[in-house]
């Protein structure tokens, strides 16, 4: 346990505690609505973000103070291995996420890269035997090297076509060895700059042809595991096919693979899209197809992807109700697709970054179980609706009414009452449950 030296555990200590590395919301086994925190939360490390970003951005080098790299590559990647598991067990987190380029050195030829694959997820099962720590999804980087330029199962060259397939078909296999719940696909570059070169039906057909081929697969070895797709409407694409919660389902019903497929939905590309999170949990939740979460928070002045820790509690508020209402979020999970700032460059912030996203999640868990308990939405939404329960609302319901019987209605009545929203004062009494 070398590389957190300072912190052996992070516990709950409450909201009075002047410790930094205490949780001051997250209790792992308080039990609310008849569960522990920690089932309601199912927390995940994100390897990238936590162990191979480097604080560099397009105006500067990384600033990152770490002290894990070695020798060599492979010594490094053991080393990061050993930081992420301390880490997660520091944090009481129990799942974990990576992309296959994460974790290992991709060498100089794919078989190379396969091959340190191999002896990194080796380390890695022995980990996550010793420390009781599950998968909660792997995906694969087809998005970062060259070869991508033009997408992957969206690109314009076969070989590249068939190299993506390779990847996938490695972190599905990948996956069974370590007992992985989900698998993801975000569409690094599948979108397009300009329709005066691309045939967007063609690469739908062979984005929704390369899902049906992990699908098959999976059922060939007998890996019983959720796919999700990860919306996102841009950057890098200027155009993303995965653009939010709806444009996916409609890809995914359009090619018949809405039973095989979920959505992995981020905060921030909420944000990108126009969207509040919730919007989007809600959408994924009108199709039976909330997966699970990559918990994150726009800095929403800025414009772009900045994957920041969420502390915001009326988002995780919302969030959570959206979850709770789900019945939870298993297989799925909480993911921390989160960075720490440029200027949080000491290795402790990483432990201060995810205490603060836990306890904000918490939080937000507290309130959105008063709010449930409460029925303090359920009866907003009741009351708006309340006027579908006269006679006329039920045959409409019901289906008994046609154009010329509601005409007929419409025509022997008078103007319609409405009545007010009063959206300022229930916007106002929400306010006392975040605080
Ligand atoms: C990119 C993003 C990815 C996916 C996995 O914006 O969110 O990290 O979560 O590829
Ligand atoms: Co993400």
């Amino acid at each position: 346990m070398k590389y957190f030296p300072d912190v052996s555990e992070v516990k709950f200590e409450g909201v009075e505690t002047k410790n930094k590395f205490a949780f001051r919301h997250y209790d792992p086994d308080k039990e609310i609505l008849g569960k522990s925190m920690k089932e309601h939360l199912r927390f995940s490390l994100a390897f990238w973000h936590t162990i191979t970003e480097d604080g560099s951005d397009p105006f500067g080098v990384g600033t990152y103070q770490r002290n894990w790299n070695g020798e060599n590559p492979i010594e490094t990647a053991k080393n990061r291995v050993d930081a992420f598991f301390e880490l997660l067990t520091k944090l009481k987190i129990e799942y974990f996420c990576f992309h296959d380029v994460d974790i290992a050195p991709q060498g100089n030829s794919l078989q190379e890269f396969f091959d340190n694959l191999d002896l990194i997820t080796d380390y890695i099962k022995e980990k996550m035997e010793r420390d009781n720590i599950k998968l909660l999804w792997n995906t694969q980087n087809m998005f970062s090297h060259p070869r991508y330029l033009n997408g992957a199962s969206t690109t314009t060259n076969a070989e590249v076509y068939a190299y993506a397939a390779a990847q996938v078909k490695k972190t599905i296999d990948l996956s069974k060895k370590l007992g992985g719940q989900n698998i993801v696909f975000w569409g690094g570059r599948e979108g397009y700059e300009s329709l005066l070169n691309t045939d967007m039906s063609f690469e739908l057909d062979n984005m929704a042809r390369l899902f049906k081929m992990a699908v098959a697969y999976a059922d060939e070895i007998d890996h019983k595991v959720q796919f999700l797709v990860e919306p996102k409407p841009k950057e890098p694409m200027t155009h993303q096919y995965d653009y939010d919660a709806a444009t996916t389902m409609a890809f995914l019903q359009k090619y018949n693979l809405q039973n095989d497929f979920k959505l992995n939905l981020e905060g921030n590309h909420a944000t990108l899209a126009g969207h509040t999170f919730e919007h989007e949990l809600k959408v994924a939740r009108t199709y039976d197809a909330l997966g699970s979460i990559d918990a994150n928070h726009a800095e929403k002045m800025v414009g772009w992807d900045t994957d920041e820790f969420p502390t915001n509690v009326y988002d995780t508020t919302f969030a959570m109700y959206e979850l709770l209402e789900n019945g939870g979020i298993e297989p799925g999970g909480i993911n921390f697709d989160a960075k720490v700032r440029r200027t949080s460059f000491e290795q402790n912030d990483l432990l201060l970054a995810h205490i603060a996203g836990m306890d904000t999640f918490a939080r937000g868990l507290k309130a959105a179980a008063k709010i449930k308990e409460e029925k303090f939405m359920q009866e907003i939404i009741d009351d708006r609706y309340a006027d579908f329960n006269t006679t006329l609302g039920k045959n409409i319901l019901a289906d008994n009414e046609t154009l010329e019987t509601l005409s007929k209605y419409a025509l022997q009545n008078n103007e319609p009452q409405l009545k007010s929203g009063n959206i300022e004062y229930y916007k106002s009494i929400l306010n006392d449950y975040l605080v």
